[in-house]
């Protein structure tokens, strides 16, 4: 099935309906007497859980019945639930299905499943890869197909595994080892239990009866054949490799090194941390602004060097988060593998090797002790990586670095939503950062982070002293993303000049239709939204995307970079494809400084190369957008007009 859509943020280091979970206890109040100090004394006993006593079947219609009520009144109309059973005998009569129809068809095909109604679970597991407006839909559904396919087998193992084998050879080969697969994250029923009891210490809910739904009904059969899994994955995978291999895209990478017709140009990578110490060379510097621990400026900011860090923990206050040398040491050889899974790509050799890791955990406590420093990793490294490419091929740029941690969520808003204060200080960093943009003319901004109300709500499911209800949570979750749209659309309206690049994000869903923000805010003239294609020019099997929203898109699945360490690691995500394409933007602001952010966006969207069929959008063609540039500028010296060409060249 497809990933219970909680990686929501770009950079959200989750696992399918992962998430550090910890008990939830009443916290005792200040005795007034005897009698009080008894009964404060047992509110320090956990309260017993609201998931206690719920069978299958009541489980099953929790999912059930909001999953047909949201088909109703979810999206546009000409979708009849009455008529599911018919779509699924004939797809071609249902409507195109919207990316939040699919979620709740593919709810049903989980309680299906889970309640052994194997052809219907794999009827509505086809109709969303059949009539899924996202075309990246159209693979979804893999590990529900894989089961109904070994449990209709039989007991003889070779005929499971040769089932099995038949849904594999669905995925075409440029995406077979990218495939999202549910089966091979979890690998042990500790591994279940363990995210069982995560999902219970969380309200009843909708979403958390779903994915206990998944983690103890569905799951426990597969991680008990896991072999024959793995055993068709590895037959499929041989049969594709003796195919002629599909060439790699050509993305007509430019060098401006040595080129005399550019300039120096700022730019600012705004992520969760960047290590300046591997880009002293090209660190965009503020002159008045000594590091001495002094507002030398007098802007109200202490040491704007080279940029702006805003952490709530005291003891990070450098561009850079470090989260310690053990950490580092122990868990970065796995940077390749954590962004493989927060992409969904669970079959890749270095996502295996994290799987390994996670084989070992045994309860809840350890699940989350685990996703924290991995979590830890992930929020080390990310920024470097994304300034690394967005640099390279241009010495012309200055980078200037904006460090944010609210952005590393899990770190900082750990099983908990934002506060109404903490969301003003997200205001006032926004602001800050628009201050230090403007004064200092930066030109191209990166920001490879985003978020998603599913991620929220997940977070505000926790909070069950404050949320009683799903309604409860889906209007806060709602709240905050209004706020932080707001503080989003300050900096887009303050910088008129500074083009902002940002991630579409890795959910495999429509930006506009899931509100993810920045991505879908609206009005904005200096907004780019980028998506991801893989090595192939194909779209990423985690790519957000929307017709209308995410036009530009580059590569962003396993691309070369460098890490804190001065290491080179290929990692994924659209975090990965946006400062590519911020990388153009920075080269042709360097040839051309009277480029507006709405002509940057019209010369790269328009030089692009079209995507092909079935996915749409253009990917970037540097060569093509560079020569545009020098074509079309004005220029060096206005007394020279006969140097210009009679008109542009056609395109
Ligand atoms: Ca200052
Ligand atoms: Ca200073």
């Amino acid at each position: 099935m497809r990933q219970p859509s909680l990686i929501a943020m770009t950079l959200a280091l989750l696992l399918p309906a992962c998430g550090a979970r910890q008990s939830t206890t009443t916290r005792a109040p200040v005795a007034a007497s005897a009698a009080d100090a008894q009964v404060a004394a047992s509110a320090d006993v956990p309260a017993a859980s609201p998931w206690q006593g719920l069978a299958l079947g009541e489980l099953s219609a929790l999912v059930r019945d909001d999953a047909q009520r949201r088909l109703v009144t979810e999206g546009e109309p000409g979708f009849d639930v009455a008529q599911i059973a018919a779509y699924v005998a004939h797809p071609e009569q249902s409507p195109a299905l919207s990316g939040k129809r699919c979620d709740r068809l593919l709810d049903l095909a989980v309680v299906a499943l889970a309640n052994h109604a194997l052809d219907e679970a794999e009827g509505l597991v086809r109709l969303v890869r059949a009539r899924a407006r996202n075309r990246n839909m159209v693979f979804a559904g893999t590990t529900v197909l894989s089961e109904v396919a070994r449990q209709r087998a039989g007991e003889d193992p070779a005929a499971q595994q040769r089932a099995i084998e038949g849904v594999l050879r669905e995925l075409p080969r440029p995406r077979f080892g990218a495939a999202t697969v549910v089966f091979q994250v979890f690998q042990t029923q500790a591994q279940l239990d363990a995210r069982v009891e995560q999902t219970k210490q969380q309200m009843v809910s909708p979403e958390t009866a779903r994915a206990v739904l998944w983690f103890s009904e569905v799951m426990p059969g597969v991680v008990r054949h896991r072999e024959r899994f793995l055993a068709a994955v590895t037959a499929v995978r041989a049969e594709l490799d003796r195919q002629p291999a599909e060439p790699d895209y050509n993305f007509r990478d430019v060098d401006l090194a040595g080129q005399r017709d550019a300039r120096p140009v700022n730019v600012a990578v705004w992520d969760v941390g960047t290590n300046p110490e591997l880009f002293r060379a090209q660190l965009m510097e503020n002159p008045g602004e000594p590091a001495n621990g002094q507002d030398d400026d007098h802007d109200g900011l202490v040491d704007d060097t080279h940029g702006i860090a805003h952490d709530p923990d005291p003891s990070q206050t450098a561009l850079f988060y470090n989260p310690g040398e053990e950490i580092i040491r122990q868990y970065s050889p796995f940077l390749r593998g954590i962004m493989d899974l927060r992409a969904g790509m669970a079959s890749t050799p270095a996502a295996q090797r994290v799987l390994e890791l996670q084989r070992g955990v045994t309860d809840a406590a350890a699940a989350r002790a685990l996703d924290q420093r991995l979590d830890a990793v992930g929020e080390w490294a990310h920024g470097t990586h994304v300034a690394g490419i967005m640099l390279r091929g241009n010495p012309h740029a200055r980078l200037a670095i904006f460090r944010s941690a609210w952005a590393g969520e899990s770190r900082v808003y750990d099983q908990r939503g934002p506060t109404d204060a903490e969301l003003d200080a997200e205001a006032a960093n926004i602001d800050a950062i628009a201050g230090f943009i403007n004064r200092h003319h930066i030109r191209v901004v990166n920001a490879s982070l985003g978020f998603s109300r599913e991620y929220v709500e997940d977070s505000l499911r926790h909070e069950r002293s404050l949320y009683r209800t799903e309604a409860e949570v889906r209007a806060r979750a709602e709240a905050v993303q209004e706020r932080r749209r707001a503080n989003w659309q300050r900096v887009f309206t303050q910088c008129p000049q500074t083009l902002f690049v940002v991630a579409a994000g890795n959910s495999n869903q429509d930006v506009m239709e899931y509100g993810e923000v920045p991505a879908s805010n609206q009005g904005v003239t200096n907004l780019l939204v980028v998506g991801a294609v893989d090595r192939f020019g194909h779209w990423a099997t985690f790519t957000n995307s929307n017709p209308d929203r995410v036009v530009v898109f580059d590569h962003g699945v396993e691309v070369d970079s460098l890490v804190p360490s001065g290491e080179r690691v290929p990692l994924s995500g659209t975090s990965m494809a946006s400062p590519n394409v911020a990388n153009l933007a920075g080269k042709l602001a360097a040839l051309d400084p009277a480029l507006t952010p709405e002509r940057l966006i019209t010369v790269i969207r328009d030089t692009g190369r079209p995507i092909a069929a079935p996915f749409s959008g253009r990917i970037t063609d540097e060569a093509a957008a560079i020569a545009r540039v020098r074509r079309e500028r004005r220029p060096a010296r206005p007394a020279a007009p006969a140097a210009r060409p009679a008109a542009p060249a056609a395109r």
